[in-house]
């Protein structure tokens, strides 16, 4: 029942202020009752971290109101929803980003100093939720955010990692990887749900069973275990709505293994049940290329089982025939990650529900849709057929059905062409027989996405060539966007407040659009005045973290020249490098007359590279020793530095973006999917060094060439660029600095060795040497408009105001409309 009865309850409290109140003594009382009764502290003594825990368990009631009433609401109204897959969500933060998306920041802020603390202070005591590797873990966060905010009756899956991505230690330069073990001091803002918890099986065989004259297939597994449900309310910004984030952790079965008990091991049956838990243990910390390891395949289909089981619960729960399911239910797949859950909801309609199999399929096709975050094939996913096998014996069975209705599908559609077909064929032959999950994914879902939309040109002529002909009406792209609230809002509140006073509306913050309005102010020099100031402030914050972090001291008047992000070749960041090497050698060669004209510059390279991947290992390594020489070469002092910032991750680059000044995105064109940094360094003003590859092409169109340095082989040029680098000498410029690293000027001859000679041997597959003029060019031009601050300033405004299409609200309405299928469901406030 309801209790004291719903009405009443909302006559006494009030919806929108819910039980709880957020004036400045109910939210000091709270946090006092937390400390005293949640963290088991005096109220009269406790220090920033423990004021950390109270003051997010005080905010967590906060967002358990929100989220319940939510929940209430999604279920009355019983919308169609999304679901929203994904193996990685990079949180980040949860404090200051939740008191903000309440609406009761200032309030918590005053309540706290009235305590004797800086909110600031108590907010940096929180660790990041770290339960991804890079660019699609961030994308999934803040889509969740722009979800909740746009009222979508949405809910997201993932697998609560006890390791989320390994910590960056530098060791004499050299990358180290320590576990994260972030769960370690408690986290606040999860609710383990022991209730919610679900059965997921493993390998056993498949039993034939007559029943009613028809055949009917039975797995029976060799091994279960039990996911329990952790749910993480995700706020909305402006609105009461609060959706879930449910990541499953995996626990021993209660049900399965009375065998073992029996045995008389009693220790040992102990010790196999602990063994449950590895399966969500650690995050995989590799985001390049994917290994046909078992573990990682366990870790698919425990969090696709779990998922699709609840899924089908809540659809069963009040609904009875499965022909609604696809106007109930919206499955998105974050690349091909979680594309198991094809086949497992296939498994459970054929084989749970009795469906026949045509009907079955067809409500798999309606309800499915995948977005590739990737242009490398080589990176797809393949399952290797023994592994799948033994593992997910029924599962294989069912692809290999679909594969064989769809080889006679595209037959019909092409004719004969084997070796197309083959191509295509979910099934690879060979000499590891294995399963495409790409092509699964691809031929099974009613809609592909794209994340720019050079990447869809990309995926329709290269990657799915043959899938676009035959399904042109498939493909699709939705360009990827960043939210406003963590990455302006949350990171830099100067910039924020000026951005209203000049719009003179805070309405750009769940309307992003409207920050073309400070075009119009872009030559006001009181706007400069104040836009200079902010900036400054937050080198300021920069500049004392480098020093902190690295004992390098920066100057302010320095241009701050960024690339953060993980480290690939294809990403260049040894480009930077060996631009960085040629500043330091021109700047040596100067005049000493001449050096007073140099603009100073401080670049900053921050990143992790996977723990397998020796060439990113080096590079970081090279970065290390070339800033050792720069930074202690007394000659050269202010005019350049070199820093590298350990241990990458979402809270850094808050830290980071909003002090830069420039940043860099120099992928080779054609390799970088989309990008998303860069959206976050053109909303705080931060102007681009780029390459016209992925999302670029289309920043450049909104901020026009004239406010982005732009350089470098275009994405049509590559191939023949590629065939003639094979072939010509690399030039001048670029063998002096690649000689530099090579003959030992930096140290470490023999370990950059491998790094220096695929550039000499014309087998530049990233083409750093043909690049490399123009990309000094570029470096050069940033300078002379550096020198010109006015000048800079308008470009910086002029890029804030262009930055309105690349807000993850703007993607996700696009996919909510014509991917999805749902639409806002709100939930009711007084106010
Ligand atoms: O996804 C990234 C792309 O490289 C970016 O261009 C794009 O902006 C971003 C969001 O769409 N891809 C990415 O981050 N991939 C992974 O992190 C990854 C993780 C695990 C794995 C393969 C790739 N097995």
């Amino acid at each position: 029942g309801d209790g004291m009865g719903k009405a009443k309850a909302e006559r006494m409290f009030g919806l929108m202020d819910g039980f709880l109140k957020n004036d400045p003594v109910s939210l000091q009382k709270s946090i006092l009752d937390h400390v005293e009764y949640t963290v088991a502290r005096s109220r009269f003594n406790f220090d920033d971290f423990e004021a950390y825990q109270a003051l997010s368990h005080s905010v967590r009631d906060r967002l358990i109101e929100r989220w319940h009433d939510t929940h209430q609401h999604f279920k009355k109204k019983d919308p169609k929803r999304l679901y929203f897959l994904s193996l990685e969500f990079l949180m980040g933060r949860t404090l200051s980003n939740s008191v903000i998306n309440l609406g009761i920041r200032d309030q918590y802020a005053d309540a706290l100093s009235q305590l004797g603390f800086d909110f600031e202070v108590v907010a940096e005591q929180e660790g990041d939720a770290a339960l991804g590797n890079g660019g699609l873990a961030r994308l999934s966060a803040c889509q969740m955010d722009s979800l909740a905010t746009l009222d979508y009756p949405a809910m997201g899956y993932g697998l609560r990692y006890q390791f989320g991505l390994f910590r960056q230690i530098i060791l004499d330069g050299f990358q180290h990887e320590q576990p994260d073990y972030w769960l370690n001091f408690g986290n606040p803002w999860e609710i383990e749900r022991v209730h919610v918890s679900y059965p997921v099986k493993f390998y056993g065989t498949v039993k034939e069973e007559f029943v009613n004259g028809e055949t009917r297939k039975a797995w029976v597994p060799g091994e279960m275990v039990e996911a329990v449900a952790y749910d993480n309310p995700i706020p909305g910004y402006g609105t009461r709505n609060a959706i879930n984030l449910r990541l499953w952790a995996a626990k021993p079965s209660g049900q399965y293994d009375m065998e073992s008990y029996n045995t008389g091991d009693y220790i040992n049956a102990v010790f196999n049940r602990q063994k449950a838990e590895t399966i969500s243990s650690v995050l995989y910390p590799d985001d390049r290329s994917y290994q046909g390891k078992e573990l990682r395949l366990k870790q698919q289909y425990f969090f696709v089982s779990a998922s699709i089981q609840d899924i089908i619960r809540r659809f069963k729960d009040v609904n009875s025939n499965f022909d609604d399911f696809p106007e109930k239910v919206a499955l998105q797949l974050t690349d091909t990650h979680p594309s198991l859950s094809i086949v497992e909801v296939m498994r459970i309609l054929l084989d749970e529900e009795h469906l026949a199999w045509k009907k079955a399929w067809d409500i798999v096709c309606k309800i499915s849709s995948f977005t590739t975050h990737t242009v490398i094939l080589e990176g797809l996913e393949k399952i290797p057929v023994d592994l799948l096998e033994s593992l997910l014996p029924r599962h294989l069975q069912i692809i290999y059905e679909i594969n064989q209705m769809f080889m006679e599908e595209w037959k019909k559609k092409i004719g004969n062409d084997y070796a197309r077909l083959s191509r295509m064929s979910i099934v690879e032959e060979g000499s590891v027989k294995s399963i495409r999950v790409a092509n699964l994914s691809v031929a099974c879902c009613h809609t592909v996405n794209g994340v720019s939309r050079v990447h869809s040109e990309i995926i329709k002529s290269k990657v799915f060539k043959d899938f676009y002909e035959v399904w042109p009406e498939k493909f699709q792209y939705k360009t990827n966007g960043v939210t406003q609230r963590r990455w302006v809002v949350v990171s830099n509140p100067g910039l924020s407040a000026l951005i209203t006073k000049y719009l003179g509306t805070e309405a750009w913050i769940r309307n992003v659009d409207l920050l073309s309005g400070l075009r119009q102010h872009a030559s006001d020099l009181a706007l400069h005045q104040d836009w200079k100031m902010v900036k400054k402030v937050n080198k300021t914050r920069l500049a004392e973290y480098i020093e902190m972090m690295s004992g390098v001291k920066v100057s302010l008047d320095a241009m701050f020249d960024v690339q953060i992000k993980r480290i690939h070749e294809y990403k260049r960041q040894l480009l930077n490098i060996l631009g960085v090497i040629h500043r330091y050698d021109c700047i040596k060669n100067m005049a000493k007359g001449d050096r007073m004209k140099v603009v100073p510059r401080v670049c900053i390279i921050g990143g992790k590279a996977a723990p397998g991947y020796e060439a990113a290992k080096k590079i970081i390594k090279l970065c290390h020793a070339v800033a050792e020489t720069i930074n202690n070469d007394t000659e050269i002092g202010d005019l350049l530095k070199l820093v590298f910032i350990p241990d990458y991750n979402v809270s850094v680059a808050e830290l980071v973006i909003p002090g830069s000044d420039l940043s860099q995105h120099i992928s080779t064109a054609g390799h970088e999917a989309s990008g998303t940094g860069s959206m976050k360094f053109l909303m705080n003003g931060c102007l681009l060094l780029a390459t016209a590859d992925g999302s670029t092409v289309e920043i450049i169109e909104e901020i026009g060439v004239d406010n982005v340095f732009i350089f470098g082989a275009k994405m049509s040029e590559v191939p023949a660029l590629r065939e003639k680098v094979a072939s010509t000498k690399a030039s001048l410029q670029f063998s002096r600095v690649v000689r530099m690293v090579k003959d030992g000027y930096f140290g470490f001859k023999d370990y950059f060795k491998s790094l220096c000679d695929n550039l000499e041997n014309g087998d530049d597959f990233y083409l750093l040497g043909s690049d490399f003029a123009s990309y000094l060019e570029a470096q050069a031009a940033a300078d002379r408009a550096f020198a010109d601050q006015e000048k800079w300033t308008e470009m910086s405004i002029l890029c804030t105001a262009g930055s309105g299409r690349f807000s993850s609200d703007r993607t996700i309405e696009e996919y909510a409309k014509k991917t999805w299928g749902i639409e806002p469901c709100k939930c009711p406030s007084d106010s």
